[in-house]
């Protein structure tokens, strides 16, 4: 691990049982990039990783609402949420991080949705950009200035991660293999894709960031 990654760091979105197989909110494959994640761990000298860590009364949870079915929008202390299934509670296995998920590496940990009104999707900043999660001031301390990303789910943590990286001035590189998506709409994926890079973000296999490590 030469000069070449001397002010990264690796971030690994959300790689808990709840997202993987068998997991309450179970991403498509989500099981997939654990290997690739490991693999990755090991070849950078820095790692952080996040956690999403709801409360058990939080309202992101459609069985927190009356009669609201999982995937309805809801507008939640003014901002716009989609309802989920009750998933990574804190403290239970379901927030848990994937048994297969090497934690040596792991320098930090951040833990976000804690706030029962507002979620947070971003590692940065709730979803209505009211507080930060000190990722940011975590991040300026250790002089780290390039994240790379992988994990779960495209659509909606790494996307809002990435978004507010690159609004924070890092430079970014998705991992792009090692994300995987929840897909609610068929171009969901797609469109998150889409976005990152338009906002600067770029993208490459974890094969490609292997080999130019050299
Ligand atoms: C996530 C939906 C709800 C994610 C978290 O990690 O992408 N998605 N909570
Ligand atoms: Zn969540």
């Amino acid at each position: 691990m030469g000069n070449l990654l001397q002010h990264s760091a690796l971030l690994l979105v959300d790689l808990q049982n709840d997202f993987c197989a068998g997991g309450a909110l179970a991403v498509p494959a989500g099981d997939d990039i654990i290997p690739i994640a490991n693999k990755l761990q090991a070849l950078v000298p820095f790692v952080i990783a996040t956690q999403d860590w709801h409360p058990h009364d939080h309202m992101s949870f459609a069985a927190n609402h009356q009669a609201k079915h999982v995937g309805e929008v809801v507008v939640l202390d003014g901002i716009s949420q989609t309802l989920w299934p009750v998933h990574c509670v804190q403290g239970t296995s379901g927030a848990d991080f994937h048994p297969a998920l090497s934690q040596a590496h792991i320098k930090h940990v951040v833990h976000k949705g804690i706030d029962k009104v507002v979620d947070s999707y971003s590692a940065f900043f709730d979803n209505a950009h009211r507080r930060s999660t000190g990722l940011h001031d975590y991040l300026q301390a250790q002089g780290i200035t390039h994240l790379y990303i992988l994990g779960l789910a495209t659509d909606y943590c790494v996307k809002y991660s990435v978004l507010d990286a690159l609004q924070l001035g890092y430079q970014i590189t998705v991992i792009e293999d090692a994300c995987k998506g929840v897909g609610l709409n068929a171009n969901d994926i797609a469109d998150a894709m889409a976005e990152m890079q338009a906002a600067g973000a770029r993208f490459i296999t974890h094969n490609q960031f292997i080999k130019s490590l050299g």
